[in-house]
């Protein structure tokens, strides 16, 4: 087995600033795991599109205050510590922080840690 530590990944190419979020990625593909677990915060004030159209997503909050807003319905879902939101059908959508929020994030497949998102939100399939 191993243990990753969050210290460890801080400062390094597994600390990734995405602008209006910062995401440390824990375990990625090359961790064998079939998913990445990933501890982001997502900066208070900010809007972000995301759409994974070729991952699914589970993000529980563990800190902090939002909402995220799904574009097929216009929904407004108000996100704190201790809600889970699971994008099952690849849900284009909108993630507000009102406050700092930290994420604790699970893809499948697991990304393997080059994706960046595109215009629309997407990250591409990336096979290593
Ligand atoms: C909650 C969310 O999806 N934020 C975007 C960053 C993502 N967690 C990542 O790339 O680590």
């Amino acid at each position: 087995m191993k243990v990753v530590k969050l210290e460890d990944i801080i400062g390094t190419d597994q600390e990734i600033d995405g602008g209006n979020w910062v995401s440390r990625r824990l375990l990625l593909a090359k961790d064998g795991m079939g998913y990445s677990v990933h501890d982001t915060i997502i900066k208070a004030g900010t809007e972000t599109h995301i759409w994974y159209q070729n991952h699914l997503e589970a993000v529980y909050c563990i800190e902090g205050e939002g909402e995220v807003v799904t574009l097929k319905d216009n929904k407004v879902h108000e996100i704190k510590a201790g809600s889970i939101y699971a994008l099952d059908e690849h849900d284009e959508h909108l993630l507000r922080g009102k406050t700092d929020m930290r994420m604790v994030c699970v893809f499948n497949p697991p990304i393997t840690g080059k994706e960046i998102h595109d215009k629309n939100g997407v990250y591409p399939l990336v096979k290593e």
